[in-house]
């Protein structure tokens, strides 16, 4: 029979409400749970959202699970960031960065004998030792919450019902009126012979046992660039293939300054190829063949590893969404407005899976916990989608907040713009006598009235750390007087932002000399 809340007219609403809500626990064979809110994936958004409910008082289901790479890999409970992105990630970047300093350390004095070298098994083991305790810590702190946690794969039933399939096949019934989708994405594997069987992806190189040697990274995104960085710091032969501009979306002249830097320190980029083929050759390495994009140049090398970082595509094609009435954008995202609510009454969706979401932890860490407020505190508060500040871990990091140029002088008109520059050294590279050709800020503003500052860019050591003080005062709405009032603190990298004086329109020679 099908139970319908409309077959129950007659009863006074609330009546109605309850009565539905009981019979339809009964209503199919299987014993349905009944929540206040479930969230399907376990990621950064979906802990986030249900952590924050279960705050509030409310009952709450999270369904997690991994199904493993082509390759088998596979990790727990706390999605992308935690086991395969941001933390694994930066960890290894960190890692590179002390070779630097070690080397550097010598000419400061320091004592260091013989080679430096990286031994892969012991920083791997130890970053995968780190994300392990994470998995421990989302559990308890899920545990403590009460939250119940299944590591079952979702799926719609209708849009207040969601069936998880165990690993071993079993599977349960969940019923709620607010539902999550937290499910985010996996990288995208290019349709090439040989892509799923010999190469990796970001999903596996984290929890690589063995040292990845020489390595061909394919993409010219930051999850591309970040890996090609830290694996070259860490000592192994790195070719970085890019098949048309590096960090699409990112302000060009910033992105040309990084991928000079990487050249500058030793990396092989190669633009305007794809790999075509990929084969296992009887001693494991693996025989790439390339092509040029006009499909003019073919060339073959053998390389250790393959890795794609190709794009990644959100998780909603095994959700029955249709069922629920969730409907998708042609790349498969959920479609939402701006209180995350989905097409169907009930279900919201938060994080990568999200369509026009920047794809960053913080964000969907963010956005889950309004949504939680708004559903069980009556609270109006939106996420604010916009200035959203982001760095790219390369060796030398680039960190940004607000437009990029072109976008600026696409949304104002170059001649509304005034744009501030400077090339500087950081102190710290004068002793070791490192190349500074790359470290460089950009300040957009509003070329009249206050000036109000529309983007800053900075490459430079720690440019994240830099950036997120300078990001509360874009917020804020700051203005170039505002900046320029700002007295610096000395001697470090980030005074050179409220230095900033020279502008692009003056052709004065932006290299900062002295203090
Ligand atoms: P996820 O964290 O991906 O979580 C989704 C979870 O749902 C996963 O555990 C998944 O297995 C599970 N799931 C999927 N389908 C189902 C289902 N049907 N049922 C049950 N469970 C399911 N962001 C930053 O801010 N800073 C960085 O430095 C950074 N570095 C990155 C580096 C790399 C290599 C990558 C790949 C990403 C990086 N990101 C970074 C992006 C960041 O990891 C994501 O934006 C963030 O994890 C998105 O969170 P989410 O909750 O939307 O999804
Ligand atoms: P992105 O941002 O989608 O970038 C994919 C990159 O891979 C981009 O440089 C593409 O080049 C390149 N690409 C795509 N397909 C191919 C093939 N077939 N051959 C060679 N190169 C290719 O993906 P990322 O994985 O770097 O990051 C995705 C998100 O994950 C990101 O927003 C983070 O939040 C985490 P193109 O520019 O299209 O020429």
């Amino acid at each position: 029979m099908m139970l319908t809340l409309r077959g129950l007219e007659g009863f006074c609403p609330t009546y109605r409400r309850l009565l539905w809500r009981h019979l339809r626990k009964f209503s199919s064979g299987a014993q349905k749970e009944q929540y206040d809110l479930i969230v399907i994936g376990g990621g950064s958004g979906g802990l986030a959202c249900g952590k924050e409910a279960a705050d509030l008082g409310k009952t709450v289901a999270v369904l997690d699970f991994v199904k493993p790479t082509p390759i088998g890999t596979k990790w727990d409970i706390g999605g992308t960031c935690v086991n395969v992105g941001c933390i694994p990630k930066k960890l290894m970047h960190q890692a590179a960065l002390l070779g630097h300093s070690i080397h550097d350390a010598r000419k400061f004095g320091w004592n260091i004998p013989g080679d430096i070298t990286n031994n892969w098994e012991e920083l791997s083991h130890a970053v995968q030792m780190h994300v392990r305790s994470l998995n421990w810590g989302h559990k308890v702190q899920l545990n403590e919450r009460k939250v119940k946690y299944y590591n079952a794969y979702g799926s719609f039933v209708d849009a207040n019902t969601v069936r998880g399939t165990k690993k071993n096949g079993d599977k349960i019934y969940l019923q709620s009126d607010n539902i999550v989708i937290a499910v985010g994405g996996r990288p995208r594997y290019p349709n090439f012979p040989g892509a799923r069987e010999h190469c990796i992806t970001s999903d596996d190189l984290f929890w690589k046992k063995k040292p990845p040697g020489k390595t061909l990274v394919v993409g010219g995104s930051y999850v591309g660039l970040e890996c090609a960085g830290f694996l070259h710091g860490l000592g192994f032969d790195t070719t970085l293939l890019i098949r048309s501009i590096p960090l699409r979306g990112f302000d060009q002249q910033m992105a040309k300054l990084v991928t000079d830097n990487m050249t500058d320190c030793g990396m092989n980029i190669q633009y305007g190829m794809i790999p075509t083929h990929v084969e296992k050759l009887t001693d494991n390495t693996l025989k790439v063949e390339l092509q040029s994009v006009d499909g003019t140049k073919t060339i073959t090398n053998n390389f250790d590893t393959v890795l794609l970082a190709t794009g990644r595509d959100p998780l909603t094609s095994e959700l029955n969404l249709s069922s629920a009435g969730i409907e998708t954008d042609n790349m498969g995202k959920v479609i939402v407005n701006e209180e995350e609510k989905t097409t169907a009454s009930g279900v919201y969706a938060i994080g990568d899976v999200a369509e026009n979401r920047p794809e960053l932890t913080p964000v969907a860490i963010k956005s889950g916990k309004l949504l939680a407020r708004r559903l069980f505190l009556n609270s109006k508060e939106l996420m604010h989608y916009d200035v959203i500040p982001t760095t790219v871990f390369t060796p030398l990091e680039y960190s940004t907040v607000g437009l990029s140029e072109e976008n600026a002088i696409a949304q104002y008109g170059e001649e509304n713009l005034e744009i501030y520059h400077a090339f500087y050294k950081p102190l710290e590279y004068t002793i070791p006598e490192r190349d500074s050709s790359q470290c460089y800020i950009k300040v957009i503003t509003e070329r009249y009235n206050e000036q109000k500052i529309l983007g800053i860019h900075l490459i430079g050591p720690n440019a994240g750390e830099v950036m997120q003080g300078f990001a509360v005062a874009m917020r804020c709405g700051a203005t170039y007087q505002q900046l320029s009032s700002v007295v610096g603190i000395h001697p470090t990298c980030a005074e050179e932002l409220v230095k900033i004086h020279i502008t692009k329109r003056s052709g004065l020679d932006p290299t900062v000399t002295g203090c």
